[in-house]
């Protein structure tokens, strides 16, 4: 009794000066595995289309950002897709400005749907086309300006639970003398792609900052001749064909924070079970398959979305007839950077 009441008064005693006793077995600290909060989830593209149509139709294109998305919100989060990252699905109608601003999250674009948007980085200017994908690395102003004839639709995926997590956010509206919220465009406005867009030769003494990947855009076409290319290899046991998108310069991925794969599972495929820390979030682009991921089971189809937590078994398969496309996101980079990442994987195919 004399020593709980000890314990009680040190304690008392150490909170007054900020202070706690802390043993490693106190929750929340040390778990044997990791035990997200991060929980995998499906959305359905036929659940989202009718809502991004009203959305479209009934939310103005504000003023402070000015977006119009839909965020893929996670159940198990106070906010964000992941713990790590949020995906949004931005709508932008025909004549619409969505004007300039810049952050400290890295951000990127996949497009979902449509044709004739632009995004303005640093001036360089990218077109927006099913499939492709565009990058606004952290610190970069941009604006996306939609000169086409039908809605665009397209998913954002930006690091901002992690900028949060880390409180190093920052944020910027544009103002320009001449050109107002929009930036002005570069005389040679696909400077990056000239640069650096075959991925195989670049100019010698184009000035790179190290990790910091210079290329900004990944058309739709290079990506399907790199995937046809590489469906002539051995198929990968957990997901058939997969190319991870790459910083041409150093080989690193895409963004520092945000890893992007395609892949293609075709018919019969059935992939073997893995897990790792870190979180995904795909995008079927084409086709349909299922994925167990620990219990669950998606069953999913073109213009699906879902996530996987960390450390969750999981396993692709296509029991169907036609090839299917998967795009991917994860954060893995950041993992591996700071010595974080495991994996295993399983032999059979089924998550147990
Ligand atoms: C943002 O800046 C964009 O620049 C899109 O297009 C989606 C979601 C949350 C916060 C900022 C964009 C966003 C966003």
């Amino acid at each position: 009794m004399a020593d709980a009441e000890a314990r009680r008064a040190l304690k008392a005693d150490l909170a007054r000066f900020n202070g706690r006793v802390s043993q490693p077995d106190d929750p929340p600290l040390f778990t044997r595995e990791p035990e997200p909060d991060v929980q995998s989830v499906h959305w359905r593209g036929r659940d989202l289309m009718p809502l991004l149509d009203r959305l479209g139709r009934e939310v103005d294109l504000g003023a402070g950002g000015p977006r119009r998305t839909l965020r893929l919100h996670n159940p198990g989060l106070a906010f964000g897709t992941t713990h790590t990252f949020w995906g949004s699905i931005q709508v932008i109608l025909p004549g619409e400005v969505a004007t300039a601003h810049r952050h400290s999250a890295n951000a990127f674009r996949f497009i979902m749907h449509g044709q004739g948007s632009w995004t303005n980085v640093d001036g360089e200017c990218y077109p927006m086309n099913e499939g492709d994908l565009v990058l606004t690395p952290a610190g970069t102003w941009h604006d996306h300006v939609h000169k086409g004839s039908g809605p665009m639709i397209w998913l954002d995926v930006l690091d901002i639970s992690l900028m949060r997590s880390l409180q190093a956010t920052f944020f910027e509206p544009y103002s320009h003398p001449t050109t107002g919220n929009v930036q002005p465009v570069d005389a040679i406005p696909d400077r990056s792609l000239r640069q650096f867009g075959s991925g195989l030769m670049q100019p010698p003494r184009a000035p790179v900052k190290p990790g910091v990947n210079p290329l900004l855009a990944y058309s739709a076409a290079m990506a399907e001749a790199a995937l046809t290319q590489a469906a002539g290899l051995t198929s990968d046991p957990l997901d058939d064909v997969v190319l991870e998108y790459r910083n041409p310069v150093d080989g690193g991925p895409a963004m520092r924070t945000m890893a992007m794969q395609l892949q293609r599972l075709r018919p019969g495929f059935q992939g073997q079970a893995r897990r790792h820390t870190g979180s995904k979030l795909y995008y079927v682009v084409s086709g349909d398959g299922s994925t167990t991921v620990g219990d669950q089971r998606f069953d999913w189809r073109t213009g699906d979305f879902f996530t996987v937590a960390p450390w969750a078994w999981h396993a692709h398969s296509n029991g169907g007839t036609q090839e299917a496309t998967l795009f991917q996101v994860n954060d893995t980079p950041v993992l591996k950077a700071l010595g974080y990442y495991r994996e295993e994987t399983r032999e059979e195919t089924r998550p147990t």
